[in-house]
């Protein structure tokens, strides 16, 4: 059973238990519990609407939304049509927004009507848009205005491509990652058995919709289960933990700065979470410190995994038995992992650090439009290669040692380093860039731009930050900003970026 039938069937057996609730995070007006029953008939009437739109299999549906109803009754309408769900950070400004809907030639769009000025300024430079809809985040009703109609069949084929989310490499802009219905399936699949997920549990959602943490991983796995989803539609430490009490949440996933935060907050201690069952860390590593001060602040030990958008999730430390600091545990069921020398890809023994490789029905189908990175990504028998680089241990316990590919990953978020440095390229005033991550308390890494400028030119650190800030989401841009008159650099010519760490972070 795919995920959309598993769903569309916890809509009739649970019919009257909440699926979907929201939670103020400060005096704001929230909507109603949703039901399962109510959210079947949501996804229904959204569904006839999309159909009405003219949305055919295949086509893909960009969403730029904030975490809200109108977000989750597309996603998953747009499943039961055939559709790709292309779900965008509300935080991409104009540059960022144009290029991801026009390399999807995505044909509908969903946006926040506050945005609609800056959209209208687009739109006649994206022709693949037939509808461009802009709607109140906190009012779903436009979706479900259209009289009931017939649909066609829900897609049964595993290979019918579900969702694509972008993600970037070595190389500059980013590329859409297609994962099928079979791939989404697979990945709920196995976090289901691995991580005991049960219609009795209440999951405390605090993390964004657009990525597969949030969209999949919780919540695709919560809805999977027929349990309850409690959502936070932004972070707030002391609002989380005092939910957890109230509400007898069982379940957590959140990133490493999340984390911290609930550490940090005042009376941390004073929160009874024994009832909790589940707590995970994902998306960036968690320090070892941070494990041992979760176990005795809050008397649970945190379960570290490792995935990534084109898996989902490949390995985890243990429900029942040892989560080990520092490990991001064993292979999920269903995944293969293995270690491999970086030149050659031959297997290496335990202990031995190469790069990390992944193979299994979770896998993604491939990059969009891009056969080439697509082909350059796996190698011949079906192994993707994740660019990161890792151990087994003999016992079967993995740990990751770095990264091959140049990222920074700062509160969770994945930021490519080309990716910045090419918006800094097109700066009049700046020669050469090489831009590092620094490792920074609260985010994990700090986003740093190394800069030569111009001979005579002249550029503040002010005004190079806030040049990157109107061209990319804010989480991309540099928060710090060092200028340097020559970059160590090697016989080839290639910023030497581990010297730069070094130098100016001590890392
Ligand atoms: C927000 N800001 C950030 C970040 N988030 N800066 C750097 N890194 C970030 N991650 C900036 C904003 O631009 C803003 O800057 C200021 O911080 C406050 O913004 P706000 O939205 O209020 O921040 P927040 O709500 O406190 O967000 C922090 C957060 C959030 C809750 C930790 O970053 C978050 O939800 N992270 C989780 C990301 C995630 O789910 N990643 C999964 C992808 P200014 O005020 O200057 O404008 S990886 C994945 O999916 C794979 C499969 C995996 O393995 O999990």
């Amino acid at each position: 059973m795919t995920f959309l039938q598993r769903l569309l069937h916890n809509c009739e057996t649970y019919a009257d238990k909440t699926a979907l609730e929201f939670i103020p995070v400060a005096d704001e007006a929230v909507p109603p519990p949703v039901s399962y029953g109510e959210l079947g008939a949501m996804v229904e009437k959204t569904a006839v609407y999309l159909h009405t739109l003219g949305l055919q299999p295949g086509d893909r549906v960009a969403m730029q939304l904030p975490k809200c109803l109108p977000f989750l009754y597309l996603h998953l309408a747009t499943l039961r049509l055939g559709g790709i769900v292309l779900p965008l950070n509300p935080a991409y400004p104009n540059a960022e927004r144009h290029y991801f809907l026009a390399d999807a030639e995505a044909s509908l769009f969903f946006a926040d009507a506050a945005d609609q000025p800056q959209i209208d300024t687009l739109l006649p430079d994206l022709p693949s848009i037939r509808h461009c809809i802009y709607l109140n985040p906190d009012d779903p009703a436009p979706l479900l205005l259209c009289p009931p109609a017939p649909l066609p069949p829900i897609p049964t084929d595993p290979t019918t491509t579900a969702l694509m989310i972008y993600t970037s490499g070595t190389t500059g802009r980013p590329k859409g990652a297609m994962s099928s219905h079979g791939n989404l399936t697979a990945q709920i699949d196995a976090l289901h058995t691995a991580w005991g997920w049960r219609d009795d549990d209440i999951l405390l959602h605090v993390l964004p919709i657009f990525h597969v943490h949030g969209l999949i991983v919780a919540l695709h796995g919560a809805l999977n289960a027929g349990a309850t989803t409690l959502l936070f539609n932004k972070f707030d430490a002391t609002r989380a933990l005092q939910t957890l009490v109230d509400r007898r949440c069982t379940v957590l996933m959140a990133v490493p700065t999340i984390h911290r935060r609930l550490l940090d907050a005042p009376n941390a201690a004073s929160y009874d979470l024994s009832h909790m069952r589940l707590l995970t860390s994902g998306s960036d590593r968690l320090p070892d410190d941070m494990f041992v001060a979760f176990q005795q602040t809050f008397g649970h030990t945190l379960l570290e995994r490792y995935g990534m958008t084109e898996t989902g999730m490949n390995l985890s430390n243990p429900l029942h038995g040892e989560r080990r600091v520092g490990s991001v545990g064993l292979p999920l069921p269903g995944v293969e992992v293995r270690i491999v020398d970086q030149v050659t890809e031959r297997p290496l023994a335990d202990n031995e650090v190469g790069e990390l490789q992944v193979r299994g029905p979770h896998v993604c189908q491939g990059y969009w439009r891009q056969p080439e990175k697509t082909a350059a990504a796996f190698t011949p028998d079906g192994w993707l290669r994740t660019g990161d680089l890792g151990l087994r241990e003999s016992d079967g316990y993995f740990t990751l040692k770095g990264r091959e590919k140049d990222l920074i990953i700062s509160g969770g978020y994945n930021i490519y380093p080309p990716e910045v440095e090419l918006v800094l390229a097109d700066h009049p005033a700046i020669a050469a860039s090489a831009v590092i991550g620094c490792p920074d308390v609260q985010w994990g890494e700090r986003v740093t731009a190394v800069i030569r400028l111009h001979d005579n030119a002249t550029a503040t650190a002010e005004e190079i930050i806030a040049y990157c800030r109107e061209r990319l989401a804010a989480y991309k841009a540099p928060r710090q900003v060092v200028f340097l008159s020559q970059f160590p650099q090697n016989a080839l010519g290639k910023v030497q970026k581990a010297q730069l760490r070094a130098q100016l972070c001590g890392g």
